[in-house]
């Protein structure tokens, strides 16, 4: 096969059209860990592997592996390991994550229909959970296979009140939320030649450029927490402004810290991106406020220093104001390097096809910073239409440039050669 069949692109955009009918949501892309919908998305991807020719298997955390394996001659195969995440966030778009997942199994369709095999495994995962929607928690399903999982996690609620070993044990796969089964479920570190991910840029940078592709140069880390602010319940008519121990308006001069603290440094981001006051009523003044923080930088430094203010500056706002704060860290996940022996096999692809070889860092988190813990790790963006938008429906890439991303996956996966044994 010289070059891929010009229909990869438009499978790839049809099969994320099928795969976003599976929503929990009306109207829209919600796809939350364990739902009835995640369950028909992860059956219809079990499909697709199958009928592409891999051997499929559903772990523990409910991840979809599916082989393509090496030409039986290749008796010490390693792994090469490609996927991407297939939860999204709410109201969510359907390339973030699905695309890593389904233009791999087109190509592994394409590559099996014209006969060829790869003188390596190659493992395509559907990984169960990136975004953190439904348990506050995020990178369960790659912390799984990089044996990073915290048993603990299996303890937390969602909002109804369901744990996460509960969820695990209703979902009916293979030793689903055992301890010792999520432990079994990690991959040995030694078997790997590398993991690469396909992933929307989820930016307006390629598209700014005018360029379909990208190669990723690093990871930013981020931290997420939940906030509690507690303050006094009472009248909203009768109780003088300077006698409120008020955890509404205390949430949000910390909410505006946030903004002012993050503003400060080009790399470094903050976002409240949920905001509760729990049983409130419009005549009482909030007893309670929660929210989110998600803090992301260019540099774990910049990151943790800008951390340290905050939770410092949500202190002394608390102190003040007569609250009482509490900051819980729920995923803290460390800037991720691209290793450049493997962009540069993705560079050669691009530079021989005459394209231009363009690096990029990426501000989103993405399921290789956690394998990027037990493995090298590489990541070939595609370019975002709709001005670079994303986790928003609007989300979008063209037919031409999935076909192009598959394109050089194609070339990629054919003239990977593992990293050279360092003498
Ligand atoms: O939040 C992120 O960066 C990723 O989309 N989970
Ligand atoms: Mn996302
Ligand atoms: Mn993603």
């Amino acid at each position: 096969m010289t070059a891929a069949p010009p229909s990869l692109g438009a499978r790839i955009l049809a099969r994320a059209a099928e795969l976003a009918r599976h929503s929990d949501m009306e109207g829209g892309l919600t796809c939350a860990f364990l739902t009835p919908a995640h369950a028909r998305a992860q059956a219809d991807l079990a499909a697709w592997m199958e009928d592409a020719g891999m051997t499929v298997r559903i772990d523990a955390i409910g991840n979809v592996i599916g082989r393509y394996a090496a030409d039986p001659d290749e008796a010490a195969a390693q792994v090469l390991m490609t996927g991407s995440h297939f939860d999204t966030v709410r109201d969510g778009g359907r390339y973030d994550g699905r695309l890593g997942i389904l233009l791999p199994i087109a190509v592994v369709g394409a590559l099996r229909d014209a006969g060829i095999r790869l003188p390596y495994h190659l493992d395509v995962v559907a990984f169960a959970e990136e975004e953190g929607l439904r348990f506050k928690t995020s990178f369960l399903a790659s912390s799984v296979l990089a044996d990073r999982f915290d048993a603990a996690l299996l303890d937390r609620v969602d909002a109804d009140g369901v744990t996460m070993a509960a969820a695990l044990a209703g979902a009916g796969f293979p030793g689903a939320g055992k301890p010792d089964a999520l432990r079994a479920a990690a991959v040995d570190p030694a078997t790997l030649a590398g993991f690469v991910e396909v992933h929307i840029e989820q930016g307006p940078v390629l598209l700014h450029r005018g360029l379909p592709l990208g190669i990723v140069t690093q990871i930013a880390g981020s931290s997420r927490f939940q906030v509690r602010i507690e303050g006094l319940a009472s009248h909203a008519g009768t109780t003088p402004m300077d006698m409120r121990r008020d955890a509404a308006a205390g949430a949000a001069e910390m909410i505006l810290l946030v903004e002012q603290r993050c503003g400060q440094v080009p790399s470094l981001v903050g976002t409240v991106g949920q905001l509760q006051v729990p049983n409130g009523s419009s005549n009482v003044i909030p007893a309670a406020c929660t929210f989110s923080m998600d803090i992301r930088a260019g540099e774990d430094g910049i990151r943790e220093a800008a951390i340290a203010d905050i939770v410092a500056g949500i202190e002394r706002i608390a102190t003040r104001r007569g609250l009482t704060a509490s900051v819980e860290r729920v995923t803290p996940v460390n800037n991720a390097p691209c290793a450049r022996w493997l962009m540069d096999q993705f560079g050669a692809v691009l530079r021989k096809r005459g394209m231009e070889v363009f690096e990029l860092p990426s501000g989103a988190g993405h399921d290789a910073m956690m394998m990027q813990r037990i493995t090298d790790v590489a990541m070939l963006f595609v370019r975002c239409g709709n001005g670079g938008i994303s986790h928003n429906p609007l989300e979008t890439i063209t037919e031409e440039d999935a076909q192009q991303a598959a394109e050089v996956f194609v070339d990629f996966l054919r003239h990977f050669r593992p990293k050279p044994v360092e003498q």
